[in-house]
Parts: structure tokens; sequence; C-alpha cells
């Protein structure tokens, strides 16, 4: 997989890719990131990447030539299988959105700031708008980091058993149950005495049973 991402604020997008699961993954080559600040495919001395909102109101507006600039050369070097805008006006994020995505080849993530982008941007480039929540970010960057984080683990050869997505909480719609480590017992309190018990099949009845009760209790929604 490679993705590209067309940011006013490349730094903030840093961090995220220099520890842990996406580093490893971007060093076993698994996936590409590339980095592509906004302002470099601005023209004029003041290199402008923003402007007033026609019909007037407060907040800038990300003009469509640089955009248009910055996508149209990636595109001349090869195919995207899809242009994400990451914008709190999109699509809920969820856990089968990240499955879909990471089966996905080439994509560009376009981090939106302001009042967002020009119209044009979106009906002329933009295949899937995502948002990660009901709640407004200062930038599209630390939500395009989630989507990334959330579709490079399962990228496969990414996680190891050990990191393994299969029993991650949604991945049937189901949250996961609790876990627990050594001590098998802390200040009074005891892990539950059937994950010591070394029955495999009655350890995985009572996760299951678990799973459903939290889900029930906290997430019913996903059970409808
Ligand atoms: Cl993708 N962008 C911004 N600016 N705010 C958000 C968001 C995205 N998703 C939730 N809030």
């Amino acid at each position: 997989m490679r993705i590209d991402i067309i940011t006013v604020l490349p730094e903030l997008l840093k961090s995220p890719f220099e520890a842990s699961i996406l580093k490893r993954a971007i060093e076993k080559d698994l996936v590409e990131i590339h980095m592509h600040n906004l302002r470099d495919y601005a023209t004029g001395n003041y290199r402008q990447i923003d402007d007033y909102q026609f019909g007037g109101g407060a907040g800038m507006v990300m003009m469509v030539e640089p955009i248009d600039k910055c996508i149209s050369q990636l595109q001349a070097e090869r195919e995207y299988d899809e242009i994400i805008y990451m914008t709190p006006d999109g699509t809920t994020l969820n856990q089968r959105t990240a499955n879909e995505l990471s089966l996905k080849g080439n994509m560009i993530i376009l981090c939106g700031h302001y009042k967002g982008v020009d119209q044009r941007v979106r009906d002329m480039f933009v295949t899937r708008e995502i948002s990660i929540g009901d709640y407004v970010l200062s930038g599209g960057e630390l939500a395009a980091a989630i989507l990334c984080d959330a579709v490079i683990r399962l990228i496969p050869g990414v996680l190891n058993d050990e990191t393994s997505a299969l029993t991650d909480s949604f991945q049937d719609n189901l949250l996961a149950p609790p876990v627990y480590t050594r001590p098998a017992e802390y200040k009074g309190r005891e892990v539950p005495k059937i994950l010591l018990s070394g029955n495999l099949p009655e350890i995985e009845k009572w996760r299951e049973q678990q799973a459903l009760e939290r889900t029930q209790k906290r997430r019913p929604d996903l059970l409808e």
C-alpha cells in the first residue's frame, strides 16, 4: 500500500509514523507514506492556499488550484484507488471502512483546514469523505493519522500473533472481553478462575459471554 497525504502541516503528521506498529509496517515495506506540503503547490509571492469565501462569512476556504496541482501531479505518476477527504461532515469511520481500505493499493488523503476545501475539489477528485466522530478538530491531520493507524494495522503481515487484530473490539461487532496478566492476585483482586483452568473451550465460551455482556451494557447499538 502507498498513502500520499496532502497537508498544510506535515510536521503534525511525522511522529505517528515514527513509532511502534506503523514504524515497523514502513520498515517491512508493507506501506509507504509520502507527505506533500500543500504550500509547495501554491503560486505567487504569498504562496496563497486559502481565501475568503464567496458570499461572505467567517473563515477561510482552501483554494482549488494548489490542491488540483498536487493531486494531478500524483495522478500523472500512478493510479489511485481512493482519494479521501478528511472532514467532520464525512461518513463516520468504523471498523468496516478500515477493513475495506486495508485492501487498497494507492490512496491519497487530503487534510482539510479552516472552513474546508472549495466544493469543486470534492466534486472533481474526492472518492470518499471520512470523519472520525461528531466533534470538530482544528484540522484533518490528526484524523488522518487515526485513519492511517486503523487501516495499516490491518494490512496482512503488519501485526503478529501478539498484536493480532482478530480479537479486537468491533472485529465482529462485539466489544473485546476483559483481559488479565500476572500476577493472578493483586491487592486481594483475583483473576477469574476460568482463565487459570487451562480448559480452552470453556475459556472461549467465557470470553464470548463477557464480550456479549459488555456490548449489551455499553454499546447495545452494535447488536441491532
Ligand atoms: Cl476528519 N476533520 C476535522 N477537522 N474535524 C474532525 C474530523 C475531521 N473528524 C472529526 N472531527
